[in-house]
């Protein structure tokens, strides 16, 4: 069985990887020719623990080649972002356009096609009625289904293959062919939908996530104003058989939960409104911590006459990783350094070396140094350090938690 996997970033590239080590003879495609390059020379150009000696081997045994256009196969994956566009967060489906005009004219009756990347609602049957207008012989006699992913960068192999996955075919033949591929790979159990819900279902997924968060969050204003430490509140609430409240930090970054929302928002505005404000909740949490640190900074040079040394502990967006794309702690510290005036401020990001903007100092150095220690992202290490009444803590992401 032939796949041809279009687009071999953080998704398309473990797929493809994992799909050529059981039988499948898999050609993947970038329209960047550094990432072919690359591929087909058995470097891995993402971060994934584990993946980098797969992709070895599967280059290596020829089951894995990557191209800048697609070639003929039994079934075609799009796997390409779905950004914005715009200034009211429309979707931007012009890449999985593009990837499906590019596979059309090697379609034959028998295919399947399959859209990975996370789309609006609609947009399944949308890349149908383009195909069979190019194509309107094909008509009955293609698959045609969406399957969201649900992989946690960092743990992408183990999730791939154990995750539960959605599937939804246009009609019921290609939501059957399309668990038949999956079933290849994937041990995890799969859920047989219609395109739309399972569309529906991975927006679904992300926005409940984000809302949640904004609940911790809301908890994390309320409980400032109250007095009462918000941690120790969730724990003990989190005590109730049927409560799980998640945890308040920075604001929401990365690629999905900050973005998903938006694809149902931006569609459904009237009915969406509990969306619509957990995202405002979660990206005003960023500026409320910048503001809080500003206010530390001004107050700290009143009181001692000079400024403060200041320590901004974590970068990236989420606990123990490198990625820092649509960081809130990134966002703050570069807000909190526009207006601090000249305080000395330190860059703490112990999971990467060097930053083309911020200079990046050792954790514990700059915890020893500051007079302001502000913490931004929950990086494992930053736990052992000890608890000291002599600085000014802003601990946002709960290092100090019990
Ligand atoms: N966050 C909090 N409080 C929490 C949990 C997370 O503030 O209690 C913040 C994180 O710090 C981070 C953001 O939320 O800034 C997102 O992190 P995350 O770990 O929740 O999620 P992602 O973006 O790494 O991955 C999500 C996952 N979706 C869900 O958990 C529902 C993943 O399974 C999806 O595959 C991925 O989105 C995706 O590709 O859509």
């Amino acid at each position: 069985m032939k796949a041809c996997f279009m687009g071999l970033g953080y998704i398309g590239l473990p797929t493809a990887i994992i799909a050529a080590r059981h039988n499948i003879k898999v050609h993947g495609v970038d329209i960047n020719a550094d990432v072919v390059e690359k591929t087909n020379a058995g470097e891995l150009h993402i971060i994934e623990p584990g993946l980098g000696e797969m992709l070895k081997e599967v280059v290596s045994n020829g089951s894995l080649y990557a191209a800048s256009s697609p070639a003929e196969s039994d079934a075609y994956f799009m796997v390409v972002p779905t950004p914005f566009k715009g200034n009211n967060h429309q979707p931007d489906l012009s890449y999985v356009e593009a990837a499906t005009r590019a596979v059309i004219p090697f379609l034959k009756a028998g295919d399947l096609y399959v859209i990975e990347s996370t789309s609006p609602v609609g947009t399944t049957e949308k890349m149908a009625e383009l195909i069979f207008a190019e194509r309107p012989e094909l008509k009955d006699k293609i698959y045609i289904a969406y399957c969201p992913e649900r992989v946690l960068p960092g743990n992408v192999i183990y999730e791939l293959v154990h995750n539960d996955r959605v599937i939804g075919g246009i009609d019921e033949p290609s939501t059957r062919k399309a668990m038949e591929f999956y079933s290849i790979f994937v041990k995890g159990t799969l859920h047989p939908t219609n395109a739309r819900t399972a569309e529906m279902c991975k927006l679904t997924e992300n926005s409940s996530r984000d809302v949640q968060i904004a609940f911790a969050n809301e908890l994390s204003f309320i409980c400032d104003k109250a007095g009462i430490n918000v941690w120790d509140l969730i724990s003990l609430a989190n005590k109730h058989p049927r409560v799980n409240i998640l945890q308040p930090g920075c604001g929401v970054g990365g690629h999905c939960i900050a973005v998903d929302p938006y694809f149902i928002t931006s569609a459904y505005p009237e009915e969406a409104k509990l969306i619509a404000t957990a995202r405002r909740v979660n990206d005003y949490k960023a500026d409320w911590c910048a503001e809080k640190v500003v206010n530390a900074l001004l107050r700290f040079e009143l009181e001692h006459g000079r400024k403060p040394v200041v320590a901004m502990m974590g970068v990236a967006f989420k606990p123990d990783i490198d990625d820092l794309r649509e960081s809130p702690a990134k966002y703050i510290i570069t807000k909190v350094m526009h207006s601090s005036n000249n305080a000395r401020i330190m860059v703490v990001e112990p999971n990467i070396k060097e930053h083309h903007v911020f200079k990046l100092t050792d954790y514990r150095e700059a915890y020893d140094k500051a007079d302001i220690v502000v913490f931004l992202t929950a990086h494992t290490p930053f736990r052992q350090l000890p608890w000291t009444d002599e600085k000014i803590i802003l601990d946002f992401c709960g290092i100090f938690k019990k």
